[in-house]
């Protein structure tokens, strides 16, 4: 942050972090003016290292000074401070908990999921994406279950915690299909697919996710490197 230049709401992220793309969602839909600054993550400032010690990752929202670390914190942080903006969450503890749930999973399981069709190939690539797609599989199945009737649930116009947390994510996927082939899609998942499908025309997400070209060069960029033959 320059001298001088200080808002009561700060980010820090990296503009192809789909954790921070989170953030700026949430922060957009409640209508929150805030102050962006972009890290480097192969050279962190000291501030974003002093803010969030322990994990010294992005997304960091600081507000009035206060660190918040961890995505999901600083989304509960947002409803939970301007909660009388569009909710993120259900009213009921109950429906909360299972958005809370499916939220959790999707970071846990199908977010890590999707890394071994990075670092693996052919017949191996193969067999990471039928594991992946049997995670979404039994998101989709979860996600009926729980919200009968309403999955894919997005209704058009507000976005609730888990289009906050998959959007961001899952909307890349034809970027990551440039980059690696046909590796996910609507073939395997087609109630997931369309989801995320929906979610990308939403009007916030198409002008909050970083442009397709440069997401296809970022993963390029991340692909583990083979060694050169001699
Ligand atoms: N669990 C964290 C994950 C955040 C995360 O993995 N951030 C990455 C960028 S996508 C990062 O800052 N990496 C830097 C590092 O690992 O040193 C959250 O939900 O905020």
């Amino acid at each position: 942050m320059e001298a001088g230049k200080q808002s009561d709401v700060v980010l820090f992220g990296t503009w192809y972090s789909s954790y921070c793309t989170r953030i700026i969602l949430a922060l957009k839909m409640k209508g929150i003016n805030f102050e962006y600054v972009e890290e480097d993550l192969a050279n962190k400032s000291e501030l974003l290292i002093n803010f969030n010690p322990v994990h010294q990752k992005v997304p960091v929202l600081v507000h009035k000074g206060n660190p918040i670390a961890e995505s999901f914190v600083i989304l509960e942080y947002i409803e939970d401070h301007w909660n009388h903006r569009p909710k993120i969450l259900p009213e009921d503890p109950y429906e909360r908990s299972k958005v809370r749930f499916w939220a959790q999973f999707y970071d846990q399981k199908i977010i890590l999921g999707t890394l071994p069709i990075f670092k693996s190939e052919r017949e191996e690539r193969e067999g990471a994406c039928k594991e992946l797609s049997k995670l979404i599989r039994v998101f989709e199945e979860g996600m009926k279950k729980d919200f009968p009737g309403k999955f894919p649930f997005y209704d058009g116009k507000n976005l609730g915690l888990l289009d906050i947390v998959v959007g961001p994510n899952a909307c890349n996927y034809l970027a990551l299909r440039e980059v690696l082939g046909d590796v996910i899609g609507s073939k395997r998942n087609p109630d997931f697919f369309s989801w995320v499908d929906a979610l990308k025309d939403h009007p916030l997400i198409k002008e909050t996710l970083p442009p397709h070209h440069k997401m296809v060069q970022k993963l390029k960029e991340k692909m583990p490197q083979k060694p050169k033959d001699h």
